[in-house]
């Protein structure tokens, strides 16, 4: 069990999932947010902080022994915005935990978007080449890059999700192939977080799906094995909604609309 774990963008989608299941992992956990986080739970702590004050992000990290980093900017947006939380926060988060007196363990909630442009007609794994979709995929392949820098230089590990569509249920035809169900999640951060080495791996986090595009067998020795699988929403999407036109973004791209999704200026 580690000391303390940290969770930034603990008041995301995401992050409160985090924040509600992952207690087990650490004596203490430290959420944080910019805001928004009410009541300290049990054994947790509350630190508020914006990840593109560098001075701020080291306090954040200093006495963690483990980072799950959900902070950011979770779609795309204007360059300034990315650059501030995605660019920048990533920077000051690794500068942190370089400094730090214990060394945290990372997990980095990258992007299916970092590869958003390949073909649906694509496999990929962990060597794929990354396509970016937008600026917010663009910001995750270099998040991507600093992990790997940070482990090749400074030995620090990162687990690098490129989260698919990590929700309830499939919202649509393309996250039969993206979804990652909440307890899927939790079992790979669980693994993370336990296997005695964990390098810098690519990891496309995504549950057992019968429609997925990506090969994790890269990655097996994190003895992952996801167990849920999109096909039991199949009849329920095709009840509630006409699959895409073939040609649709939706139905062309791993990465669907975000491929047709402009430049956003400020
Ligand atoms: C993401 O990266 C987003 O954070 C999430 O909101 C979804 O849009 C997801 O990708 C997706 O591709 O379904």
């Amino acid at each position: 069990m580690m000391k303390r774990l940290l969770i930034t963008g603990a008041n995301g989608g995401l992050g409160s999932v985090c924040r509600q299941r992952l207690g087990h992992l650490a004596e203490t956990i430290r959420i944080s947010a910019r805001k928004g986080l009410g009541e300290a739970g049990p054994n947790e702590e509350i630190v508020y902080c914006d990840l593109g004050d560098k001075a701020a992000v080291e306090a954040l990290v200093e006495g963690c022994d483990g980072i799950v980093h959900m902070g950011g900017q979770a779609t795309e947006a204007s360059w300034e915005t990315i650059r501030n939380a995605n660019i920048d926060g990533m920077f000051h988060l690794y500068e942190a935990a370089r400094k730090s007196s214990t060394t945290p363990r990372i997990i980095f909630a990258s992007s299916n978007h970092a590869i958003g442009f390949h073909k649906q007609t694509e496999r990929l794994d962990a060597k794929s080449p990354t396509r970016p979709d937008g600026l917010y995929g663009v910001s995750k392949v270099f998040g991507e890059a600093l992990a790997s820098m940070y482990h090749d230089k400074f030995g620090i590990e990162t687990a690098s999700i490129r989260i698919g569509s990590c929700f309830p249920e499939p919202k649509d035809h393309r996250m039969l192939s993206t979804w990652m169900s909440h307890d899927d999640f939790v079992r790979l951060i669980e693994r993370i977080f336990t296997v005695p080495r964990l390098g810098c791996p690519i990891i496309y986090g995504a549950s057992a799906n019968d429609a997925s595009w990506w090969d994790n067998r890269e990655v097996a020795y994190l003895g992952w094995r996801p167990q849920d699988n999109s096909e039991v929403f199949r009849a329920k999407l095709d009840a509630a909604m006409e699959p895409p036109a073939a040609d649709a973004p939706t139905a062309v791209y791993q990465g669907g609309v975000f491929t047709v999704d402009g430049i956003h200026e400020e």
